[in-house]
């Protein structure tokens, strides 16, 4: 059997989803293709009409295999026929030969062409009844006004077989023309369908648009109520084959381990583990044309399997936010189906923001309108950084947006570690900070410098570790654990350098009488301006009140050298001419230096080389 020259991987099974009008022959089409029955259900045969959605398969004269979703026609099961529409990458729109373009091929077109679709064919069928040619010529000029434009037609019949074999050569024609899907993307499978299989527990089935999916992986479970739970992948089908990792584009059916088939339906979906933001507030613009109607407050929102109401405030322009009752895994870039269902009126949608900005000033509105009727839809790493100020890398990649290695990953953005900064925002931080380090040291010279983390909320920066960059840029200095000025950080008041000078003069004649309390307080030194000194190596704090010159250990040893080879603390008190009170912290400190050894409770000795 030849195949389709085509660059896919071999799990790759395109999936195409049906419209039209009711009654239309989109089932009896999808049976004469595949032999499989995509109503399933016994009302739908008693009533000969399709309620929800339908699945089927073939292999196509290529040798590629292609999937199908059977959609309802009929006008109240709208909501069924997007949940079948939304995941799909390619549409059959089916109109039949003998009752031509009807509301509901109109209202499928909007959802394609809301959806964007651009991948399709038009289907006439029943054209053993009527001659095809006033339904195709019609319905080829309204899908050239819509995304779908340029599609071929084929007409067939099901009754006879005509036409049958040209639509086949025609699918393989539309799959191969496919962007071939994403293996190595994000998995976001929005669940169509879920049900028990004796023996094995919950199984969920949807279309695979990007992403891989393989047994044993945990994959997140996030429901209509906008909460997300682990479960685990216990098996895997794809067209009713057992498989070990499934691909896009794909029907899937995943067997899922940790939840119970009632606790998940459709517009659940099914996530890969931390790689999907949830959002409760979207700026969308509206694409085609957005004509100004008067939009009510709450519209139908669509997207993949899901429906939510979601409330609408008009921004201006083609610029809607809107508000979800429970968050959703949503991104810039995605495309939205928004329904009135009082004037049944669709209008496509593409989200341009999945975390706006608050609008809280006067004229707000008016100019985030303006933004957001200019964006593309696909986030822009400068943009969305600028907007922050900083955000993580993994926060812009959740977003959708591209972060290349780069110390400048775009324009006006620096990279520091795990963040994203924009250049306003690394300017203003800096400013911030030199005026926060500044004050500091005006407010307090005998402490001119602030801890880390008073530095970073002074400056509000998002992390303490950009400070390490910050500080550097804005021509601070880190010196144990604290932010100042350059050279600052050991500077000392004149005050305190002139009462230090009393203090020092005294223990350069008794260099190990600590002077008492009492006395430093008469040269003006409190506690937190003798702090500062030992701060800055001006003074040795052995003790909490013993305070000598950083002088005084050598000067002590070179008394303690002269004692016996082994002495006590008192001899070396008097040696030292000293008291307990100094002598005992003074020697601990030797010990601690390791300049003297302590033997037993009472004797020490100095420690000599290779001792
Ligand atoms: N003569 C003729 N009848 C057809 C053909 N295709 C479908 N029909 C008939 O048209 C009717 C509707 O067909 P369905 O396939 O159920 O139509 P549908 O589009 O799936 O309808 P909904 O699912 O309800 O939207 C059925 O009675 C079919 O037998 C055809 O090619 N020729
Ligand atoms: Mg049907």
């Amino acid at each position: 059997m030849s195949r389709w020259p085509r660059s896919r991987r071999d799990s790759d099974v395109p999936v195409v989803a049906t419209a039209g009008h009711v009654d239309h022959g989109k089932s009896t089409l999808v049976r004469a293709l595949t032999g499989i029955e995509p109503d399933r259900w016994a009302e739908e045969h008693r009533r000969g009409l399709t309620i929800d959605l339908g699945y089927a398969w073939t292999t196509l004269p290529s040798g590629a295999e292609i999937a199908f979703v059977d959609v309802p026609g009929h006008e109240r099961f709208i909501g069924n026929m997007l949940a079948g529409l939304g995941p799909a990458p390619a549409v059959l729109l089916v109109v039949a030969a003998d009752e031509g373009w009807r509301p509901q091929t109109a209202e499928h077109l909007a959802a394609v062409d809301a959806l964007g679709l651009t991948h399709g064919l038009v289907v006439v069928t029943r054209s053993d009844l009527a001659d095809p040619a006033p339904a195709t010529s019609d319905a080829l000029a309204r899908v050239a006004r819509s995304s779908l434009a340029g599609s071929r037609a084929v007409a067939v019949s099901a009754r006879t077989g005509a036409g049958l074999e040209a639509l086949r050569s025609a699918l393989d024609g539309l799959v191969a023309a496919l962007p071939a899907p994403e293996p190595a993307g994000r998995v976001r499978l929005w669940v169509d369908r879920s049900f028990t299989i004796r023996g094995a527990g919950t199984v969920v089935t949807g279309t695979l648009g990007e992403g891989s999916i393989a047994v044993g992986e945990d994959l997140v479970l996030h429901d209509a109520s906008g909460r997300g739970r682990s479960v685990t992948v216990r098996g895997l089908q794809s067209l009713e084959r057992p498989r070990e990792t499934v691909g896009p584009v794909a029907r899937v059916a995943v067997n899922l381990r940790g939840v119970a088939a009632e606790e998940v339906g459709r517009g659940d979906v099914l996530l890969a583990p931390a790689a999907w933001p949830t959002t409760t507030q979207l700026d969308v613009r509206v694409t085609g044309a957005h004509d100004p109607v008067r939009r009510p407050a709450h519209l139908m929102l669509h997207v993949g399997t899901c429906a939510v109401e979601a409330h609408v405030r008009p921004l201006g322009g083609p610029a809607l936010r809107l508000t979800l009752p429970a968050r959703l895994p949503l991104v810039a870039g995605d495309r939205l189906i928004l329904r009135d269902p009082g004037s049944r009126r669709i209008d496509g949608a593409v989200v341009v923001d999945a975390d706006p900005p608050r609008l809280d000033r006067r004229g707000a509105a008016a100019r985030r309108a303006e933004v957001v009727a200019a964006q593309s839809g696909s986030p822009s790493l400068t943009q969305e950084v600028a907007r922050r100020g900083a955000m993580t890398l993994e926060a812009a990649r959740a977003l959708g947006a591209p972060v290349p290695a780069a110390d400048r990953p775009a324009e006006a953005v620096g990279r520091h570690g795990r963040w994203l900064v924009s250049d306003a925002a690394w300017e203003e931080w800096a400013s911030r900070l030199r005026a926060a380090v500044r004050a500091r040291s005006v407010d307090d010279p005998l402490q001119p410098t602030l801890t880390l983390e008073a530095a970073r909320a002074a400056a509000a920066v998002p992390d303490r570790a950009l400070l390490a960059d910050l500080t550097a840029y804005a021509g601070l200095e880190v010196r144990d654990g604290r932010v100042g000025l350059p050279g600052r950080h050991d500077s000392l008041p004149p005050s305190v350098v002139h009462a230090l000078g009393t203090i020092e003069a005294r223990l350069a004649e008794q260099p190990f009488a600590a002077p008492e309390q009492r006395e430093l307080e008469a040269a003006g030194l409190g506690p937190r301006e003798v702090a500062a000194a030992v701060r800055a190596g001006r003074l040795l704090r052995l003790d909490d009140d013993v305070l000598l010159l950083p002088s005084a250990p050598a000067r002590a040893m070179r008394v303690l050298v002269g004692l016996p080879r082994t002495f006590t603390t008192s001899e070396a008190r008097i040696a030292l001419g000293s008291t307990r009170r100094t002598v005992i912290p003074l020697l601990e400190h030797l010990d601690r230096r390791g300049w003297t050894r302590r033997l037993d409770g009472s004797h020490r000795e100095v420690r000599r080389p290779g001792s």
